[in-house]
C-alpha cells in the first residue's frame, strides 16, 4: 500500500512538472494539465510500462518505428561503445568517421536498386526539408530555374518544418504557421475506403494518379519539380493505394520529367513485408527519405537516399553544397542504426514481416470484419487498419462529434493496449519482433475495445 501510494506521488510529481514547464507536440495543453499526461517509464520487447507499473502491448512500435522491440543490446551496445570512442564528431569539411561510413554503405545495400548515396538529418521532417533543397538545387543546376513547383497529396504527412509542413496535406497544420509556402501544392490521394464511391478500387487508383497528370498539365511540366508521396499514407489514415496507382504515377512522373521523392519514413525498414514500400509497390523513385526504423527510433536519425539522375549532378557540381546539420551522420546514431540493421537482417525481421507473421498478423486483423462496427480492415506486412464504421455497406462513418476513434483509443489504453485512432480509423503497427502469441494479445484486445466502444454506443 506504502508502496503504492509513493508511486502516484512520484507519478503526480512528473505529471505537475510536465504540466508547467513541457511544450508537448500535437498537443491541446489545457486539456493535458486537466487529464495528467500519461507517465512512461520503461519498456522491453513489444510492452512499455507506465509510472504506475501498469503494462500495455504496443501496437504501435512507439510512433512506427521500434521495429526491432524495445530493449535490444546490440542497439545499447553499439550506442554506448560510440558515446566512448568518439561521442561526436562532425562530417564537415572533409572529415568524416567510420560509423557514418560504414552505416552508407549498408543503407547502399538495403535500399532499391540505384539507391547508394545518403545525406543524413535528424529526424524525418528536417529529411523532408533537406530534400526539397536538394529538389530545388538539381533544376538550378540543370539550368532549368523554372522548374520549381513541388506536388504533394491531401492526407499526406511529411513532418512540420516549414518545408516538411508545406507538403503535408492535412490541412490543420497549416493555418497556425500561414503555409503552405508559395510552390507547394496538392493533389487528391487514393484513399479509396474514403472517397472511392461506387468505382472500383483499380479504376479509382488509375483516377488518382492521372490527378497528378492533371496537375501538371495544368501548372505546365516546365514549372514542375517533383512529386513528394508515401508509398502508403500513414498519419494520414493509413492509405493503402489501389494496385494500379504506383505503375501509373511511375509512367507521369517519367514522361514529363518530374522528380519522385518518396517519403519511405514509415513504410521503410521492413514495415510494409519488404525493406521498403518501394520495394513492395514497385516505386521508381529518384530519391528517398528514411527515418524512423532506421534506428528502430533508439536515436534521432534520418537520411535522405539519392538515386543516380540527382546523385550524378549533385556529386559534379563543382561547388560546395551550402546546406548540412551539425549533428549530420552523428556517431552514436550512425552505429545504432547500423546495428539496427544489422538485428533486421541476423533476425530476419524483414522476411518475418513479409512472411510468417506479417501473415499470421493480417489474418487475425482481417478476424475482425465480422465486428458490426468493422467497416473494414486493411494491411501488409506488419501494418494494419481497422474502419469504425456507422454502416458497413456503404462505408458510412459515424458523426465526427461522437469521437469514437478517440473513445475507442481510451478503451485500449485503460484495457492495456496502444491503439493509434486517426479519425475513425483505428491503426496497428507493432514491433516486428512480435510473435504469434502477441498477436493474438494485441487482436484480442483490439476486439475487447471496439466491443466496448460498440456497448457505449448501443451497437450489438
Ligand atoms: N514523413 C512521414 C511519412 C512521417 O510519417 C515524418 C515524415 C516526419 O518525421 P519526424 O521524425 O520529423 O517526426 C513522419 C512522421 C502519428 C505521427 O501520430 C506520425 C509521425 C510523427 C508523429 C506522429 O501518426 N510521422
Amino acid at each position: 500500500m506504502a508502496d503504492t501510494l509513493a508511486k502516484s506521488n512520484q507519478t503526480k510529481r512528473w505529471q505537475e512538472m510536465d504540466a508547467a514547464h513541457h511544450l508537448h507536440p500535437f498537443t491541446q495543453h489545457d486539456e493535458l494539465a486537466a487529464m495528467g499526461a500519461r507517465v512512461i517509464t520503461k519498456a522491453k520487447g513489444v510492452y512499455i510500462y507506465d509510472s504506475e507499473g501498469k503494462r500495455l502491448i504496443d501496437g504501435m512500435a512507439g510512433l512506427w518505428c521500434v521495429q526491432v522491440g524495445y530493449g535490444r543490446e546490440e542497439l545499447a551496445e553499439a550506442g554506448y561503445k560510440a558515446l566512448q570512442e568518439l561521442p561526436f564528431y562532425n562530417t564537415f569539411f572533409q572529415t568524416t568517421h567510420p560509423y557514418v561510413a560504414e552505416l552508407s554503405q549498408k543503407l547502399s545495400e538495403v535500399t532499391p536498386k540505384g539507391i547508394d548515396r545518403f545525406f543524413f538529418a535528424n529526424s524525418g521532417s528536417e529529411g523532408n526539408d533537406s530534400a526539397v533543397k536538394i529538389i530545388r538545387y538539381y533544376w538550378n543546376l540543370k539550368k532549368q530555374p523554372k522548374k520549381k513547383i513541388i506536388i504533394s497529396r491531401e492526407k499526406g504527412y511529411h513532418g512540420v518544418t516549414m518545408a516538411a509542413a508545406s507538403l503535408s496535406g492535412l490541412t490543420s497544420m497549416h493555418p497556425q504557421a500561414d503555409l503552405p509556402l508559395p510552390g507547394f501544392v496538392h493533389i487528391v490521394c487514393p484513399d479509396w475506403y474514403g472517397q472511392g464511391g461506387t468505382m472500383s478500387p483499380d479504376d479509382f487508383g488509375i483516377k488518382t494518379a492521372r490527378a497528378l497528370e492533371d496537375k501538371i498539365l495544368e501548372l505546365g511540366a516546365d514549372n514542375v519539380a517533383a512529386f513528394v508521396a508515401e508509398p502508403i499514407q500513414g498519419a494520414g489514415g493509413l492509405i493503402i493505394p489501389p494496385a494500379t496507382y504506383w505503375p501509373e504515377i511511375n509512367r507521369i512522373c517519367k514522361k514529363y520529367d518530374v522528380l519522385l521523392h518518396v517519403d519511405e519514413v514509415i513504410c521503410g525498414f521492413g514495415r510494409t513485408g519488404k525493406w521498403f514500400g518501394s520495394d513492395t509497390y514497385g516505386i521508381e523513385g529518384d530519391m528517398m527519405n528514411m527515418a524512423k526504423g532506421l534506428s528502430s527510433g533508439y536515436q534521432p536519425i534520418a537520411a535522405v537516399g539519392i538515386g543516380p539522375k540527382i546523385g550524378d549532378v549533385l556529386f559534379n557540381a563543382g561547388e560546395e553544397w551550402s546546406h548540412g546539420f551539425t549533428y549530420s551522420g552523428h556517431p552514436v546514431a550512425a552505429a545504432v542504426a547500423l546495428a539496427n540493421i544489422e538485428v533486421l537482417q541476423k533476425d530476419k525481421l524483414v522476411e518475418k514481416s513479409g512472411g510468417t507473421t506479417g501473415d499470421y498478423f493480417q489474418k487475425k486483423l482481417a478476424s475482425l470484419n465480422d465486428h458490426p462496427l468493422v467497416g473494414e480492415t486493411r494491411g501488409t506486412g506488419l501494418i494494419g487498419a481497422i474502419e469504425l464504421v456507422k454502416n458497413k455497406r456503404t462505408r458510412e462513418r459515424f458523426d465526427e462529434a461522437m469521437n469514437i476513434g478517440y473513445r475507442c483509443r481510451l478503451h485500449c489504453f485503460a484495457n492495456g493496449l496502444v491503439m493509434r485512432a486517426i479519425g475513425d480509423t483505428m491503426v496497428l503497427s507493432p514491433p516486428l519482433v512480435i510473435t504469434e502469441a502477441e498477436i493474438d494479445e494485441l487482436i484480442g484486445l483490439a476486439r475487447l475495445c471496439i466491443d466496448l466502444i460498440a456497448k457505449d454506443i448501443g451497437v450489438s
